[in-house]
C-alpha cells in the first residue's frame, strides 16, 4: 500500500511537473511578435488635492519632491507572439517602496475608452474602461473577470492593508485582483529584468482571436504599483497595414459618393 501510494505520488509530481513546463513554453525570441510602444499619457483621477506638493510632472506622480522616479512610468511595450503577451513597463519603481508592490495587469478586449480626454486626470477604477480580463503578477494567472468586477482592488483598500494610514497616494485606482472564488484561464510570469516590470502571459484561454484583436487595436491595457502614485493605461494601434485597408476603402467609398452622388 506505502509503495502505491508512492508510485501515485511520482505520477502526479511527474505530471504536475511536466504540465507546468508545457502550459508555459514562452517564446524566447520575440523579434517575430506585433508590437506596440503606449506611452504614458494617462494622470488618472483621484489626486490628492489636500497637499499639492506631492504632485509632480503635472500630476503625473504623486511623490515627495525630488523622488519622482521611485514611481514614475515612463511607457508600456506590449509584444503578442504565438498566443503569449509580453507587456514591459519602462519604470525604476521596485517593490517595496514605501509599503507598495507591483500591481496586477488588468485587460481590455473590446477597445479603450477612459473618461474624458487626455491625459485622463478624472478617470478612475469606477469610470472609463471595463477590464474583461486581469493577469495575477503575485499567483501567475490570468482570470476573466467581466462578471467579477467586485474582484478589482482599489488603491485605497491595497495601502490600507498595506497599513498605509497617511492620504499621499491616488485614490480610486484599480491595482489588484483579488482571485478568491475565480478561476484561472491561463499561466503567466511576472519579474523586473533591468529598467522593465516585464509580465508574460499565455492568452490563449481568452479564446477570441487576439492576434485581430491585437492588430486592429481593440486590446486596452492598466497597470500600477499598489498606490497608483503612477498609472498607466493606453490600448493597441492598427497596424500600417489595416491602416491602409481602412485608408483605401475610406477613399474608394468617398469615390463612389462622388460618382453616384452627381447623380442624386
Ligand atoms: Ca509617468
Ligand atoms: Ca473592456
Ligand atoms: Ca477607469
Ligand atoms: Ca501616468
Amino acid at each position: 500500500m506505502k509503495e502505491l501510494k508512492i508510485a501515485v505520488y511520482a505520477v502526479l509530481t511527474f505530471f504536475c511537473l511536466t504540465g507546468t513546463i508545457l502550459a508555459f513554453d514562452s517564446p524566447a525570441d520575440w523579434s517575430r511578435a506585433a508590437y506596440i510602444r503606449i506611452q504614458d499619457d494617462y494622470v488618472g483621477g483621484n489626486l490628492d488635492k489636500v497637499d499639492d506638493k506631492y504632485e509632480h510632472n503635472g500630476g503625473d506622480v504623486i511623490s515627495a519632491a525630488g523622488s519622482e522616479n521611485k514611481f514614475d512610468i515612463d511607457w508600456m511595450d506590449v509584444y503578442f507572439l504565438d498566443n503569449y503577451l509580453k507587456v514591459n513597463i519602462r519604470t525604476d519603481y521596485v517593490s517595496g517602496t514605501s509599503s507598495t508592490t507591483y500591481g496586477d495587469l488588468f485587460i481590455s478586449t473590446d477597445g479603450w475608452n477612459p473618461a474624458g480626454n487626455a491625459p485622463y486626470a478624472n478617470d478612475t477604477m469606477i469610470n472609463g474602461e471595463n477590464w474583461e480580463y486581469a493577469f495575477d503578477v503575485s499567483g501567475g494567472l490570468l482570470y476573466d473577470i467581466s462578471n467579477a468586477q467586485g474582484s478589482i482592488v482599489s488603491s485605497d483598500t491595497a495601502m490600507k492593508a498595506a497599513g498605509v494610514m497617511h492620504d499621499q497616494y491616488r485614490h480610486n485606482q484599480e491595482v489588484l485582483i483579488n482571485p478568491e472564488g475565480l478561476t484561472s484561464i491561463g499561466f503567466g510570469t511576472a519579474q523586473k529584468v533591468d529598467g522593465y516590470y516585464s509580465m508574460v502571459v499565455d492568452v490563449s484561454g481568452i479564446g477570441q482571436n487576439f492576434a485581430n484583436l491585437f492588430n486592429t487595436g481593440n486590446v486596452g491595457f492598466h497597470w500600477a504599483m499598489t498606490c497608483g502614485n503612477d498609472a498607466v493605461e493606453g490600448h493597441t494601434t492598427p497596424e500600417p497595414a489595416t491602416m491602409f485597408l481602412l485608408g483605401s476603402g475610406l477613399v474608394g467609398l468617398a469615390a463612389l459618393r462622388k460618382r453616384f452622388g452627381k447623380k442624386s
